[in-house]
């Protein structure tokens, strides 16, 4: 029998291939092969041969010279269109970052020139005010909230255009300032809707994450306002933190009770989407009958939940908050509203300081699928509770009040 000798470098090839299936879950394998390999024989290519460009490390309003973005957020070099210069916004879609996918863990050196939309100081501070909350910026540094801020270009939209369409493949995240969106998704020939943004919130990051088609299509319900972020700066400081994110969540996530029951690349997912919170001892995290937005996963201090109560009034003659139940870390809260679509059945504030991992409600329906048994037979405990307490079911405490 002859020796069959394994080449060298094929055991690392196929593992990082194999590591990044895991990761990405793509729905294609050999799609997916093909995407992978091609790009990793380009970063190969363009490591033995001298970069095209320098780096421009200009951070300020100023595009840096020579790369100017257009209103659709692609970007190009001014003077001539065919210079060797990798351009952002007209990179090849569907494919990943190889150098990343090989090893997603290792700090690369970055070279790409940087995407940059000048902005009137009215317009920053739109931006500024728009981004607060999404999630998906929150762990970010400084210089990197300040690169992505920079990148992001407004778009405005009209009624029934579409921003997004199913299948497509993704080229820009965006985040809401204003208007409602209406979330579509067709499947077996059938389309539905399974969602609105409503004036806050952002979308049309799973393409751009995980190499794949447009999961969903978005339509404006109203004239809006949006703002871009290009698939290669949001693939170079995004999904770069998401790395580190893994890094930071992945232990505690795998020891929530409420996730055991999900697979690891499923939870992974989940760590891609959340953002970290903190709130001072005191703060209200969830307002009673206030209409519900996030969910939450307790990671470190303590969370009281209270109700307002019918019969006790308060020194100022309003219903008096009864605490009704204590969180602790590693257990959820804010998932009853959302379960249930209605009003924040009771408020939460933070016990000492607290963390909180925070997901959206859109991210809570698509991941939080194979956890919804265990939640709705808690929340069929609360209702247990609530009669026993107040002796009465919980509708009939109106959260609005
Ligand atoms: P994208 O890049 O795939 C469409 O482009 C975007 O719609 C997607 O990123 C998400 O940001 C957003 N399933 C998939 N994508 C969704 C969903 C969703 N909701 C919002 N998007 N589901 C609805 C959950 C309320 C699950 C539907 C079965
Ligand atoms: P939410 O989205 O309504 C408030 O926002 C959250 O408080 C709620 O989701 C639950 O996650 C959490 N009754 C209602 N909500 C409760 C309760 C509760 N405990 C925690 N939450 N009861 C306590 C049962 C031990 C029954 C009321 C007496």
């Amino acid at each position: 029998m002859s020796h069959i000798q394994i080449p060298r470098g094929l055991t690392e090839l196929l593992q990082g291939y194999t590591v990044e299936v895991l990761r990405q879950q793509p729905p294609d394998l050999v799609d997916f092969a093909v995407d992978y390999f091609t790009r990793l024989r380009e970063a190969r290519a363009q490591a033995s041969s001298p970069p095209a460009s320098p780096p421009s490390g200009c951070q300020g309003l100023e595009p840096s010279p020579g790369l100017v973005a257009d209103e659709n957020g692609d970007s190009e070099t001014e003077d001539d269109e065919d210079l060797d210069v990798p351009i952002p916004g007209r990179f090849d879609r569907r494919v990943s970052v190889c150098a990343e996918a090989f090893n997603p863990d290792e700090e690369e050196e970055d070279t790409d020139p940087r995407v940059i939309h000048p902005k009137t100081d009215q317009q920053r501070c739109r931006l500024q005010e728009a981004c607060k909350d999404i999630l998906l910026f929150k762990n970010l540094d400084q210089e990197q909230l300040s690169q992505v801020l920079d990148a992001m270009f407004e778009r405005t939209v009209k009624v029934d255009e579409h921003v997004i369409d199913q299948g497509d493949d993704g080229d820009n995240f965006y985040v809401i300032e204003r208007g409602t969106y209406d979330i579509l998704v067709t499947k077996d020939n059938q389309t539905r809707s399974v969602g609105q943004y409503d004036n806050r919130g952002s979308f049309g990051e799973l393409a751009l994450m995980y190499n794949t088609p447009r999961a969903a299509t978005i339509v404006a319900t109203s004239e809006g306002s949006l703002w871009g972020l290009d698939r290669v700066t949001f693939r170079r400081i995004i999904v770069k933190n998401n790395a580190k994110k893994r890094r930071m969540f992945e232990s505690f996530i795998e020891s929530v009770p409420l996730l055991k029951s999900l697979e690891v690349s499923e939870r992974m997912k989940i760590v891609d989407v959340i953002g970290e919170k903190t709130y001072k001892d005191g703060e209200r995290i969830i307002a009673q009958g206030e209409k519900a937005e996030s969910f939450y996963i307790i990671e470190s201090g303590e969370v009281s939940i209270l109700i307002r109560s019918k019969t006790k009034a308060n020194k100022d003659g309003g219903n008096e908050e009864v605490e009704i139940a204590r969180c602790h870390k590693g257990q959820y809260f804010g998932e009853l509203a959302l379960v249930t679509n209605k009003p924040r059945a009771a408020s939460a504030y933070a016990v000492g300081d607290v963390k909180c991992l925070v997901m959206d409600v859109q991210a809570f329906e698509r991941l939080l699928g194979p956890c919804m048994d265990i939640m709705k037979r808690n929340i069929s405990h609360y209702e247990e509770q609530l009669v026993k307490m107040f002796g009465s079911s919980m509708d009939l405490i109106d959260p609005g009040q």
